[in-house]
């Protein structure tokens, strides 16, 4: 048979059998490595913050603390392992040296690790236990090595680097696969240093030698991804906060060269040359390391589910932190909430309504099967519908038969052909027209969307603007239950406290005995008029529809604030920094340069125990204080130091920074800011508390 008669038995053959010579779309634009997909394929993975921090009640050690300290007493990283298994996660990323310098393996290239330490006798491993742990559970294990050492006596000159890379080594090379490394870019400057006590300051962008560190990488450890904050490109990139979300526009690309802009981060950047996935990394508790006073500040499953929405629902695989308590466990607190969160998202993702509509669609490459729209429920990730190529906007409508509830949707691109999709819509056909639900922008590998919910017999996802023929492979619909947000209370300045909840239709119980507040509780109609002693505040919200209450919120607040004066300063606007609304701040006056005080008269005397002081929120990040003291006075003229310190992480996790002191009496008290997160001459309060008897 000669070729001709072949070639025609063939393309006869193509049509009986309905395939077509239909080719698949080219890539467009920077793809994913394999590497980079395994990863995003992960999608939901644990952080582990555990030192000696964890005994000293820090978030940033100064390098110079006795390994001594380090004495965790029932340590079970099988509990750690089982606890991220059942929640439903895919690996766990350790500390294993924070800035402090502090090895949780016995490297032989330092004393500062567990080896001096009593856990074990000295002969612990942790890394090892974790290795082995995850192991036994399935999960995949990646490493943190803090690149600044505040222990090392060598940081700042060459030496630290070969010492680095040392270590790095180690744990490349000894425990197994590691599918992340996590350098964070902190460089607070100053520290022990082998007992220099110093400021030491380098040019993070040419001192760490990056380059080198990442052929070591690669070698060592070939399928690992590498994580930075942007200044030297790795395989990921930070999301720029630790709240806990990316952008809802967000691009899994930047550039490979040139300076990363901070909204880089959170966007990426749609016409970037690399691909650069995000990943958003945030705590359980509001600190990364544990603290027994953040006991009763676990995320709720309300704050929880939003950053699920808020990672991984927008485009960006989700590292969720646990600070390991002191006797070396997961508290229970948090199993309870990581546990709670994996019931709920089961329960969301429970019923997919998607899979049983009847799919119409706009435009499909070439007319062909292969690229139909059955892929985008067919449940099978390497499937997709396309269009032709010169087709870069199309619709999908996707019929119930009849009418049907819903408030979520999610979507898909088929990524390891490009992020593509620059913008589109959702709507709903509701008493016979077609009702906007969603006007959106990026896609990426998975975006979730979140509406009121909806009745309607059909729903229509409309790509309105794409950068090549867009390709989704999966699509899904479902029907969350409500879940209500806890309410917020604050006590204003008057001592009066105020408590709003997050929707008009819930009520509001609150007790101020410390009981759980029920139905027989008290119910909120508007300021509570307290006097002026401590109050230990709970509240929930309740829905009589459906006879479920919110996570409860429980506030101690100090003394009132009431007789308190603010001495020296004219600006009346000072007094926002007493108003208990944490989104009001005052920032000092331009005139007045560092060291810049905040005096207050207390009114009377009282038992001091600490103070609370908490930045500015907001985006600009002005006037983070880093480095404080702290005096008290009888008589407003004669002051003594109580305390001095640095707030670390301040700039990244712009928290309530608790500051315990040696207990003292007094009237007056001054924090004093010796320098800020940007070294100028800003300071800015939203707001400033003291902790009494
Ligand atoms: C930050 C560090 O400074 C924190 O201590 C924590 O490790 C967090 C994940 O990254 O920038």
């Amino acid at each position: 048979m000669n070729k001709k008669i072949l070639g025609i038995l063939f393309a006869i053959g193509l049509t009986l059998t309905g395939c077509s010579r239909v080719t698949a779309p080219a890539p467009y634009g920077p793809v994913p490595s394999e590497n980079q997909m395994n990863w995003q394929e992960m999608e939901y993975y644990a952080f582990i913050h555990f030192s000696i921090n964890t005994y000293t009640n820090q978030e940033w050690g100064d390098g110079g603390n006795d390994p001594k300290l380090f004495n965790p007493t029932e340590l079970d990283c099988r509990q750690w392992a089982r606890i991220c298994k059942e929640a439903g996660m895919t690996g766990i990323i350790l500390t294993a040296k924070h800035h402090d310098g502090f090895c949780l393996w016995p490297s032989e290239y330092t004393e500062y690790s567990v080896k001096n330490s009593p856990w074990r006798d000295g002969k612990g491993d942790l890394v090892r236990e974790l290795a082995d742990a995850c192991r036994e559970y399935g999960l995949k294990l990646g490493i943190y090595l803090s690149p600044w050492d505040r222990n090392h006596a060598g940081y700042g000159s060459p030496e630290y680097i070969t010492y680095f890379r040392n270590q790095l080594t180690e744990l490349l090379t000894n425990y197994g696969d590691i599918y992340e490394v996590w350098f964070d870019g902190a460089n607070g400057g100053s520290g022990y240093y082998g007992g220099a006590w110093e400021n030491r300051k380098i040019d993070a962008k040419t001192y760490y030698d990056w380059g080198n560190t990442f052929r070591l990488i690669r070698e060592l450890q070939p399928k690992a991804v590498i994580w930075n904050d942007g200044g030297d490109r790795g395989d990921l990139r930070w999301c720029g906060n630790e709240g806990g979300s990316i952008g809802e526009t967000n691009w899994s690309l930047l550039d490979a060269k040139g300076d990363v802009q901070r909204e880089w981060l959170r966007y990426g950047k749609e016409d970037g040359d690399s691909w650069v996935p995000g990943e958003v990394n945030v705590s359980i508790r509001p600190g990364w390391f544990y603290h027994e006073y953040e006991d009763g500040r676990v995320k709720t499953l309300p704050e929880l589910l939003n950053i699920y929405y808020q990672s991984f629902g927008r485009n960006a695989p989700w590292l969720l932190n646990f600070p390991i308590d002191r006797r070396g466990l997961i508290h229970e607190n948090d199993e309870k909430a990581v546990l709670e969160l994996a019931a709920a998202v089961k329960e969301i993702f429970a019923t997919d309504l998607a899979k049983k509509t009847k799919l119409e669609v706009s435009n499909t490459r070439g007319n062909s099967k292969t690229f139909g729209a059955s892929n985008v429920t067919d449940g099978n990730k390497h499937t997709y519908w396309a269009t032709d190529d010169e087709t870069l906007t199309a619709s999908l409508t996707m019929d119930f038969g009849k009418p049907t509830v819903f408030n979520r949707f999610l979507v898909q691109e088929y990524i390891r052909s490009g992020q593509r999709i620059k913008a589109f819509t959702v709507e709903a056909f509701i008493n016979g027209e077609w009702r906007e639900l969603a006007k959106e922008t990026t896609i990426g590998y998975k975006r979730i969307l979140c509406f009121p919910t909806t009745e309607a017999t059909k729903i229509r996802f409309n790509i309105t603007d794409s950068k090549a023929c867009p390709l989704i492979s999966n699509i899904g619909v479902y029907n969350a239950p409500q879940v209500l947000t806890s309410p917020a209370a604050v006590r204003e300045r008057s001592g009066n406290i105020v408590i709003t909840a997050a929707d008009n239709e819930s009520e509001i119980y609150f007790s101020l005995d410390g009981s759980t507040p029920t139905l027989n509780s008290t119910r909120y109609t508007g300021p509570v008029v307290t006097g002026e002693g401590k109050v230990d505040l709970k509240v929930r919200a309740y829905d009589p529809n459906t006879g479920k209450y919110s996570p409860e919120t429980n506030e101690k607040f100090d003394v009132s604030r009431k007789d308190w004066k603010i001495t020296g300063i004219s600006d009346e606007k000072v007094y926002e920094v007493i108003d208990g609304n944490i989104h009001t701040a005052w920032f000092n006056e331009r005139n007045v340069k560092m060291p810049i005080d905040l005096a207050i008269d207390l009114g009377k005397e009282q038992n001091l125990r600490g103070f609370k002081y908490l930045p500015a929120q907001g985006w600009k990040k002005d006037g983070m204080i880093t480095h404080y003291q702290f005096f008290i006075s009888a008589d407003n003229q004669k002051w003594t130091l109580a305390d001095e310190g640095e707030f670390s992480n301040i700039q990244n996790n712009p928290l309530w920074q608790i500051v315990n002191i040696k207990p003292v009496t007094a009237r007056y008290v001054k924090l004093r800011a010796l320098r800020n997160t940007q070294n100028n001459d800003a300071a800015g309060y939203a707001e400033f508390d003291i902790i009494t008897d």
